[in-house]
């Protein structure tokens, strides 16, 4: 008996001893996980570009999108789509825009302003009268003055209240509006060739032309003139987007998520945020043990406002979320990879739109060179640890796969070290 109370005994020590292995083990193995996994946050404010950037890492790094992905990005590209050309026909209401409006010359601006000035009475738009009325009657007003972009605006607002509309454009529109939404669903997230056909006719009109050259003034997707360009495919049943498609796809982020990359034999966690207000107080959770932040700024939005208030200057939002995020005191050593994204578009907008307008301050003569160069350094200005942490800046496409994967060559060491 009492050798079988000692063998019970020694079965119990043996257990617990293999029970202590195997957790020292685990602990050990997590310990090794965890060791070599390089942590990254890719934080921004909304539609900065963020998970457009996870997307390029998962091209790069040769994950790429599965058949799930694919599957399922097609109707929110259809809804982009869709989305796109009704936030365009709500803009020809709220700017006061025709359809059929035709941009007048100068010289063509400057008669009939002065008609327009003469009968005063119709339209009521009072502070552009006035803003633009002294530029009118100024024989210098010439061609690259905005002066003539408020004199066309107020043109196009008095022949918006005065004429009737074209009413098949309007019939169009109505066609489209009622496509979205909910309609978009029953008819099983397709577009009709009647809905094309709709959409075609209208971008294809001045006066919605003339609204898009308006789009800082609303909110419209980016991507806006891609999905216009590319419609007749996507409309195609038998469509299946493309990688460049799914780069254009606009979905809002509502989750963090983490994905895994190998990148020259190392681990790496990177984590993509939501960057609308609402979504900002999930990041917190995700702060320990990062090795290095990648933040998006849509610098393109220099003279756009941000979604959440209609008020709030994009790059201004971007540039107060950095200040705040950036210098949290837990990444007081953590270098900043500071991505100036959406550069494709800002080259083309500095050639119309003035810096100055929203950011006074800025004195130079406009290139892409003097403004790229004035909003690093705003950014870097804002680093309230510089013996610390270091702020690399590059200026990003985020949608061109071939620039990202040249910025990604520079990157990786840096997040690396
Ligand atoms: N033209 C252009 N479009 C871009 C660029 N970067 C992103 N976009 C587009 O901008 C839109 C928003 O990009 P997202 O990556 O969804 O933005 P986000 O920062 O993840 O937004 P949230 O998830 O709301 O925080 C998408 O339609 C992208 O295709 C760019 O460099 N150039
Ligand atoms: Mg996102």
């Amino acid at each position: 008996m009492g050798c079988a109370a000692s063998s019970e005994v020694d079965q119990t020590a043996i257990t617990a001893t293999s029970k202590a292995i195997d957790k020292d083990l685990q602990l050990e193995r997590r310990r090794q996980e965890t060791e070599h996994v390089t942590k990254l946050l890719i934080l921004g404010s909304g539609e900065s570009g963020k998970s457009t950037i996870l997307k390029q890492m998962k091209i790069i790094h040769g994950v790429g999108f599965s058949s799930q992905e694919v599957a399922l990005s097609r109707s929110a590209i259809l809804l982009n789509m869709l989305t796109s050309m009704i936030s365009l026909i709500h803009a020809m209401d709220t700017l006061e825009i025709p359809y059929g409006f035709q941009v007048p010359t100068l010289e063509e601006a400057k008669e009939a302003y002065a008609r327009v000035v003469a009968q005063n009475d119709a339209y009521h738009s009072k502070t552009a009268v006035e803003s633009s009325e002294d530029h009118v009657n100024d024989p210098k007003l010439d061609d690259t003055l905005p002066a003539k972009q408020d004199v066309i605006a107020c043109l196009a607002s008095s022949e918006y209240r005065s004429m009737t509309q074209k009413s098949d454009l309007l019939e169009s529109a109505k066609l489209i509006t009622s496509a979205g939404g909910v309609e978009f669903g029953f008819r099983g997230g397709e577009i009709g060739e009647d809905v094309l056909g709709a959409i075609t006719e209208l971008w294809e009109d001045s006066g919605v032309q003339y609204c898009y050259s308006r789009r800082n003034e609303f909110r419209l997707l980016d991507s806006c003139a891609y999905w216009m360009k590319h419609r007749a495919r996507i409309c195609m049943e038998a469509y299946v987007p493309t990688q460049e498609d799914i780069l254009n796809m606009r979905i809002m982020t509502i989750n963090v998520t983490e994905t895994k990359f190998v990148v020259r034999g190392s681990k790496w966690a990177v984590y993509d945020v939501g960057g609308q207000r609402t979504e900002r107080k999930k990041w917190a959770q995700h702060f320990d043990d990062v090795h290095a932040i990648i933040y998006v700024c849509p610098v393109s939005g220099y003279d756009q406002v941000i979604n959440e208030d209609a008020k709030t200057n994009q790059v201004l939002e971007s540039l107060n979320l950095f200040e705040t995020t950036c210098n949290h005191p837990l990444f007081k050593e953590t270098d900043v990879i500071l991505f100036l994204n959406k550069i494709d578009i800002l080259k083309e907008k500095i050639k119309t739109r003035p810096v100055s307008d929203s950011f006074p301050d800025f004195a130079e003569t406009q290139t892409f060179e003097s403004v790229s160069n004035y909003f690093i350094h705003k950014f870097q200005s804002l680093n309230k640890y510089p013996n610390e942490k270091t702020i690399y800046p590059h200026l990003t496409w985020a949608t061109n796969t071939d620039q990202i994967r040249f910025v990604f060559a520079a990157v990786s060491a840096i997040i690396m070290k």
